[in-house]
């Protein structure tokens, strides 16, 4: 397949004035008219009048009433049309009930549901399916099914959406389904109806999310001035869903597990997720509906924002550091992996061959990185201003990045060049720092190296803000956050110590660098194990107080693995890191969500990337072993205080899923965790007994299957096995908490479970992922896990290219591994490649895995 190339953008040949489609809906035979009234586009330079269309049987075409036969293709059609304005009208006729690739039209459990992003309403009819397209819709829907949705407003069955929007935002739904309804008043008085629509009997688990919907829809009034604008606005939730949500202009179509939640069901993980995914969707009316993108390339320009908006409103509602901190672990296990191996890309794209194949962790959160980093350097108010400024001027258009940088250069009087390589240049920066100390002034020396990734050999210096802020040997602040512009290969920063410290210049100064993880880099900073304890102990930046701890944290798991660890010098080490961990838990002010994460080890996959950082090979296995045994030795090193948590923190039976209680429960499972080892399950077994809510029962499970404690496993099958959701969680955790050895026969059994329904993209990911998240099992010496994975990914791909092309993404990483291990990671890379029917979504990224 040939590649789409943002250089090549024109735009389209014709503008829309209307678009009114009628729906008569049936499993296999839906039919679908079109009246579209296209007029010419006096910027385009190519008259071609091609409408894209796939997998659709024409029945009838005419052009202001006559019929016409057009040519078509397997990707479109092309007709000869008048010069000035026309009315198109087509009817094709679609199968849903076949689409198990869930883009487009499609059926989930009876239910009619489309997903249209990116690609998919050339499979519902034809049309100029592409985002600088926009035209307002009407929509009718003749079904016999109780409840018909489109968006916009609602007469009766018939759709009407004012705002003009591109095809991706288009969504229909009809099905037998029931509402959780409740109103909101817009801050100018405007009265909006909210429903969310769910399968009976899912209606009582409706009430977190729209909450979480109101509190949205305030939030981006006050923060952002931005109301709400139709008079209803619909979610629904469906359980076959390729992804998390799609923000469709007034109906939201949600994945249900990022809309139903009980406090039996759902995890506390699982409530902030749905918080989060319903404002993220919410969020999007402004930044992607209402302003939405010209072309693919500029997906970051709609998804990094919106993402930073979620990210800001989860840190309003709840902790702002520990959402940080969460946010940050998510970016460095996701999109630094990714940055650093075959897959890594710039936040916008230059070329695809898929689409679905870029709604990647490097648009989505390093694009929200790329945004964070824009508001620090412009400060709070010039940043409302610049975006209050793209609201204005850009309502009811499709945009470049180019738009939105030049609102911000505008109100701030900036030059943004430099910054705008974030957008271009792929790679995770490194940042080293190193300081001198000569008299009472200390030199600071920063330097950055932008590392070459695939198609980009040399890369220019980026502009990288670097909050810093100095302490003293004894912990006392001399320097506030303070924000310093690396923008060249090298920055010089001169303190005068003296001046610092109120006329006396402290012993020892210690540097707090990249105060709130100001940029998506690498920090590579000289600080000495001490150092990073007074970090941990006094640093009044949150974020680095954690840093220092994992940092620490890591350093012991690194020098064990790496087979250093019982030198004297690293025994020592591992005593100083227990006992300024324990300094740490004495200070009673601390937030339990904050220390819950201070004391969480470093996943597998971060100590892998650390002994490939240290110039050596990585053996899963001895990693998931070393990193056993040290959270159980700092278990028994920590054990009063950890059982101290454990007593004092039980939340009690009325759970409540706010962020101050499941802080506690935070800390209580984390205490579990360590506490327990597969010798002594005592404590696991009665929580798991006990417990009334689900993130307690999950914990307690995770622990006791890490035990090989099979029975738990089944008490919990036996207990949830009607609940899919509850089930999803019961597939992942059954594999990915599984003792190594164990795993992968594991999976291979659950493969065969009555319950696997493999074709549900959840019931997929819980499985895979399940495999994928331990990474012991998945990269057993054998090759088995590797050649599990592929045999689903292919069978996948044969019915859903979209969600087998997400999983591959198991591979990315095959370099960082030994001969053996990288031969039978390519081995299953090159079957899946040679794959009969191979997709173009799982056929480019295997291609651009393998390199
Ligand atoms: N636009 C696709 C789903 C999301 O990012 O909201
Ligand atoms: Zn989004």
């Amino acid at each position: 397949p040939q590649p789409t190339r943002l250089a090549d953008y024109t735009p389209f040949s014709f503008e829309i004035d209307s678009v009114e489609l009628t729906f008569t809906l049936h499993p296999t035979a839906t039919r679908v008219r079109s009246k579209i009234a296209f007029r010419p586009n006096p910027a385009a330079t190519d008259p071609t009048f091609f409408l894209h269309g796939e997998g659709l049987n024409l029945i009838s075409a005419h052009i202001d009433g006559t019929p016409v036969t057009p040519r078509v293709t397997d990707t479109g059609l092309i007709c000869a049309v008048p010069d000035a304005p026309f009315t198109w009208e087509a009817e094709v006729q679609i199968n849903p009930q076949a689409n198990t690739a869930l883009e487009g039209l499609y059926m989930s459990n009876g239910m009619y549901c489309t997903q249209c992003e990116a690609e998919g309403f050339r499979k519902i009819t034809y049309y100029p399916d592409r985002p600088d397209v926009m035209a307002p819709f009407t929509v009718h829907i003749d079904s016999d099914l109780p409840v018909k949705l489109s968006n916009g407003n609602a007469d009766g069955d018939t759709w009407h959406d004012p705002w003009p929007k591109p095809a991706y935002l288009f969504a229909l739904v009809a099905g037998d389904l029931v509402a959780h309804s409740d109103t909101f008043t817009t801050a100018s008085g405007a009265d909006v109806a909210l429903n969310i629509w769910v399968r009976p009997g899912d209606e009582d688990k409706c009430a977190y999310a729209m909450d979480a919907l109101k509190r949205s829809m305030r939030w981006d009034e006050t923060e952002y001035g931005r109301e709400y604008d139709l008079s209803v606005f619909n979610i629904v939730a469906v359980d076959d869903f390729n992804m998390g949500a799609m923000e469709n202009k007034g109906l939201n179509i949600f994945n249900s597990k990022y809309v139903l939640a009980s406090p039996e069901t759902a995890t506390d993980r699982d409530y902030a997720f749905i918080e989060a995914i319903v404002a993220h969707e919410y969020f999007h009316n402004w930044t992607g509906n209402r302003i939405t993108c010209r072309d693919w390339f500029q997906l970051c320009l709609k998804e990094g924002l919106t993402v930073f908006r979620d990210q800001q409103f989860s840190g309003d509602m709840r902790s702002a550091p520990v959402e940080r901190i969460g946010n940050v672990l998510q970016l460095r296990a996701r999109q630094f992996r990714e940055d650093a191996g075959p897959l890594a890309h710039n936040v916008r794209p230059e070329s695809y061959i898929e689409i679905n194949n870029f709604y990647t962790a490097t648009v989505y959160e390093k694009g929200a990185e790329v945004i964070g980093m824009l508001r620090t350097y412009l400060g709070a108010d010039l940043y409302r201003a610049g975006c209050e400024l793209y609201f204005n001027r850009h309502d009811g258009q499709a945009c470049t990045i180019e738009d939105w940088l030049a609102c911000f250069e505008e109100v701030a009087a900036t030059d943004l060049s430099q910054f705008k390589r974030w957008y271009s240049q792929a790679g995770t920066p490194k940042v080293s720092a190193s300081w001198r100390r000569d008299g009472d002034t200390l030199h600071l020396s920063l330097s950055q190296e932008v590392p070459p990734t695939p198609g980009q050999p040399m890369k220019e210096p980026a502009k990288i803000p670097v909050v810093l802020g100095l302490l003293a040997g004894d912990g006392t602040e001399i320097l506030p956050s303070t924000l310093m512009d690396l923008d060249s290969p090298n920055l010089d920063l001169v303190f005068d110590l003296k001046d610092l410290g109120g006329g006396t210049a402290p012993d020892h100064v210690v540097p707090s660098l990249l105060r709130g993880f100001s940029a998506p880099v690498v920090l590579d900073a000289a600080l000495s194990a001490q150092d990073r304890a007074l970090l941990l102990a006094h640093d009044t930046d949150p974020f680095n107080r954690w840093e220092a701890a994992r940092s620490l944290l890591r350093e012991v798991l690194v020098a064990e693995i790496t087979g250093q660890g019982t030198s004297p010098e690293q025994v020592a080490r591992r005593d100083m890191v227990l006992s300024a961990l324990q300094d740490f838990c004495t200070d009673e002010s601390l937030d339990p969500a904050f220390i819950a994460l201070v004391l969480t080890f470093p996943s597998e996959d971060d100590l892998t990337q650390a002994v490939v950082d240290a110039g050596l090979v990585p053996d899963p296995l001895i990693i998931a072993q070393v990193r056993d045994g040290r959270m159980a030795a700092v278990g028994d090193g920590l054990k009063d205080i950890l059982t101290r948590y454990y007593l004092d923190l039980d939340p009690g039976p009325d759970y409540t899923p706010d962020a101050d209680s499941a802080g506690k429960r935070a800390l209580r499972n984390t205490a579990l965790m360590l506490l327990s080892t597969p010798q002594d399950l005592a404590l696991a077994r009665a929580q798991f007994a006990d417990a009334t809510n689900m993130t307690d029962q999950l914990a307690a499970l995770s622990v006791l299957i890490k035990g090989d404690d099979r029975e738990a496993a089944q008490a919990f099958e036996a207990q949830w096995r009607e609940d899919r959701l509850v089930m999803d969680k019961w597939f992942m955790i059954s594999v990915a908490s599984a003792p190594a050895s164990e795993a992968l026969q594991v999976a291979q059994d659950l493969s065969r479970h009555t319950l696997f329904d493999w074709k549900n993209p959840n019931r997929f990911r819980s499985l895979l992922g399940g495999l994928i998240a331990n990474p012991a099992a998945f990269h057993d010496p054998s090759g088995a896990g590797y050649a599990f994975v592929a045999d689903w990914l292919i069978k996948m791909d044969g019915a859903n290219p979209q969600t087998a092309a997400r999983m591959s993404t198991a591979f990315e990483t095959w370099r960082r591994y030994d001969a053996d291990r990288q031969a039978l990671m390519l081995e299953a890379l090159d079957r899946i490649a040679t794959a009969p029917g191979l997709s173009r979504d799982l056929g480019e990224m295997v291609s651009r895995m393998r390199g």
